[in-house]
């Protein structure tokens, strides 16, 4: 990741509550004078996503691509490599972002494409992570950072975070347990990548 301008662009699908504690850790600990680091736009495969809401009022270049219009996951992946690639980014992020990318679009990124999974990897890959981990009778449920690969949920690990599963949770209850870990973890973990480069 060399360069001068290093530019981060973040994939969303929802409340984007990940890429505002990105955004937010980057003007803290000011990755633009440090790493000559931004985020510069934040991308949505869902219009209505909230997560675009609190990205344009920072001032922040949004777009989104309605998955439902593309025939195919290659085409909707080709629009999407258009839409990122205007903002040549050093690092694709993934923030809650739910729609699966083709090899195609995994290979065009690859060593720049990280994903934060709400489980520990290599457990519990796929949807639902919090239901499926309290039915199984975890003690220990958390968050995985890793880098993103034709195989789902399956590429390097750069960070996890580990939190309990108390008596009487819900996936709701546990969702929220590992989120609020996930706000503190995914922009330590950007932020070592950028330092690494
Ligand atoms: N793409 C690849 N190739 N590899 C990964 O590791 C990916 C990926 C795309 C997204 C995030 C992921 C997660 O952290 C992610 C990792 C969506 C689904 C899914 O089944 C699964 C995993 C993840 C994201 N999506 C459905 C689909 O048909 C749609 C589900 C919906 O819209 O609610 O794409 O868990
Ligand atoms: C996060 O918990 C993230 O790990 C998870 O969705 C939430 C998004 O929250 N990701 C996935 O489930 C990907 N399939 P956010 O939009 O507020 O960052």
């Amino acid at each position: 990741m060399s360069g001068v301008n290093k530019n981060i662009v973040i994939l969303i699908s929802g409340s984007g509550s990940n890429m505002a504690a990105i955004v937010e850790t980057a003007q803290a600990h000011r990755w633009q004078e440090r790493f000559g680091a931004r985020v510069v736009a934040v991308i949505s495969n869902k219009v209505a996503a909230q997560g675009l809401v609190w990205a344009k009022a920072q001032g922040i270049s949004t777009a989104s691509l309605d998955h439902t219009a593309f025939d195919s996951r290659e085409a909707f992946d080709t629009a999407l490599m258009a839409a990122i690639d205007a903002h040549a980014p050093t690092l694709v992020v993934l923030a809650g972002f739910m729609r699966i990318l083709t090899p195609a679009f995994v290979r065009h990124y690859e060593g720049r494409l990280i994903n934060i999974h709400p489980s520990l990897l290599p457990a519990f890959t796929g949807l639902k992570t919090h239901q499926r981990a309290i039915e199984m009778g975890c003690r220990f449920a958390g968050a995985t950072v890793h880098r993103v690969t034709a195989e789902l949920d399956h590429g390097d690990i750069l960070d996890q975070a580990v939190v309990p599963v108390l008596p009487g949770d819900t996936a709701e209850t546990l969702a929220a347990r590992v989120l609020s870990q996930e706000h503190l973890m995914y922009p330590r973990a950007v932020e070592r990548l950028l330092a690494q480069a």
